[in-house]
């Protein structure tokens, strides 16, 4: 836990901007079509059929959000940085396992152009976002642990692109563990978390051994993400 709260009140202190700010970029920019959320059952399965449906508008998964090439540019531009750093496994109370993170300002224009995609389709066009973005690296065995992210640093809703590998990720309500929700995150996916999913639910990344969806095993690699983040309100 302390480690995600250490970053996220590092990337406070940095510089913040509006989405409205930002580059205007529109999907017919992209070499390919810029898909809508899939059939949310698709992506999403829950403890009921009624959480799913109740939390729909809360939960997104965008599968191909990205393409291949957007992938490997954003890939091109971490690896150097990602390398130069070890994977940390040994803090036995950080809310994440076996990572390595850093956080990036500036962009290459391929990947600014990405990135304000991004922002266009998790964001309201006035809500003022935290400048950095969050990169942070599972190694094959990593893994992250349940939690919320802090409600001081970090606004009502988080984006995260998925790199590298599929994944699962899990939503527990923090006062009720009979409630939760699976995300099935394919390699080069969006998902978005708002509002009840962000603040009541504690989210996590499942490691390769329970990575399962709908019976299925999914098997989990290393996994970059890349993390955008508005600011409270
Ligand atoms: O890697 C991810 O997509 C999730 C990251 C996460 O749990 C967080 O930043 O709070």
């Amino acid at each position: 836990m302390k480690a995600l709260l250490t970053v996220i009140k590092r990337i406070h202190r940095a510089a913040v901007c509006t989405r409205r700010q930002l580059r205007s970029s529109s999907c017919a920019r992209r070499s390919g079509p810029c898909p809508s959320p899939e059939p949310h059952g698709a992506l999403v399965t829950g403890s009921s059929w009624e959480l799913v449906q109740r939390l729909r508008t809360q939960v997104e998964v965008r599968p191909a959000f990205i393409t291949e090439e957007e992938e490997t540019a954003l890939l091109r531009e971490l690896e150097p940085g990602l390398r130069k750093k070890r994977y940390e496994f040994d803090h036995w109370d950080d809310a994440i396992h076996g990572y390595r993170e850093t956080e990036r300002v500036t962009w290459a224009p391929a990947c600014e152009e990405i990135l304000d995609r991004v922002r266009a389709a998790a964001f309201p066009a006035d809500s003022p976002l935290l400048g950095p973005v969050h990169v942070l690296d599972l190694d094959k065995a990593g893994y992250i642990k349940p939690h919320v992210d802090s409600v001081k640093f970090c606004g009502s809703t988080i984006a995260g692109l998925c790199l590298l590998s599929d994944s699962i990720m899990r939503l527990v309500k923090e006062d009720c563990s009979k409630e939760w929700l699976d995300l099935l995150l394919p390699r080069r996916s969006l998902y978005v978390l708002r509002d009840e999913a962000r603040y009541k639910f504690t989210h996590e990344i499942l490691k390769d051994e329970e990575s399962v969806f709908k019976g299925q095993k999914v098997p989990r690699q290393r996994r970059v993400s890349v993390i955008c983040r508005n600011l409270p309100a």
